[in-house]
């Protein structure tokens, strides 16, 4: 398999988290947002979206960085990344879903691009904007997770799963646009937890080949 990624994209970093704590192995091609290699036709025949990551695999590319962690999923069940009851599984795609939902576009390149070329926000306007959908997003998550007596060290239960991929990058996006994260003691204990397990540790941006 290979994985066309940028290595500081939150969506490169989950599937590369999922990769890891499957024991995948994968070839690594990396496409430059910052050189808007993402934007070339060569790139743009494998993804029309022109969005990294991309899988491609025998069966061709795969898309959408959520279908391709339930390919990987359902294609390696092992070690299993969702619960293996239906309300489980709800509660974890519904923790991924506000992350990569609802939190992670707004701050997407593209996005960011717009606001500053086209409405002529500033550097700290930037970080202010991400703040914003940062924290809303995270301040239901920390209750979501307060609310479970059942959560050991993770998002959800007492393995990594799905949550805990996407989680983990939107917390490294928050450090870099400088959200104050203080008022999230357990989304914070499960960034620590995991930082300690090598699938996150291999999967960190600064990891990457194409690491600046
Ligand atoms: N829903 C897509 C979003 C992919 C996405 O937005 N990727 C970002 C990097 S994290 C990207 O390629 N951005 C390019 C841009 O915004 O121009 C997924 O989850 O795969």
């Amino acid at each position: 398999m290979k994985l066309y990624s940028f290595f500081r994209s939150g969506t490169s970093h989950r599937t590369r988290i999922v990769l890891n704590l499957k024991g995948l192995n994968y070839e690594a091609d990396y496409i430059s947002l910052a050189k808007n290699e993402h934007q070339q036709a060569s790139f743009k025949a494998l993804n029309p979206q022109g969005f990294v990551p991309v899988l491609e695999t025998e069966s061709g590319a795969l898309l959408q960085s959520p279908a391709i962690i339930e390919w990987l999923e359902e294609q390696y069940p092992e070690p299993a990344l969702l619960p293996k009851d239906a309300l489980g599984r709800e509660k974890v795609r519904a923790l991924a879903a506000l992350i990569g939902c609802d939190i992670h576009p707004l701050n997407n390149k593209r996005v960011l691009e717009h606001l500053r070329q086209n409405l002529g926000l500033d550097e700290t306007q930037i970080n202010a904007w991400c703040a914003k959908w940062i924290q809303d997003g995270f301040t239901a998550l920390e209750q979501l997770l307060q609310q479970d007596p059942t959560r050991e060290k993770f998002c959800y239960g007492k393995q990594p799963t799905i949550a805990d991929a996407y989680l983990i990058p939107q917390m490294v996006s928050a450090e870099r646009f400088k959200v104050d994260l203080s008022a999230y003691p357990n989304i914070n204990e499960i960034y620590q937890h995991c930082m300690t397990l090598e699938a996150f540790q291999k999967a960190a941006p600064e990891q990457q080949a194409d690491a600046t």
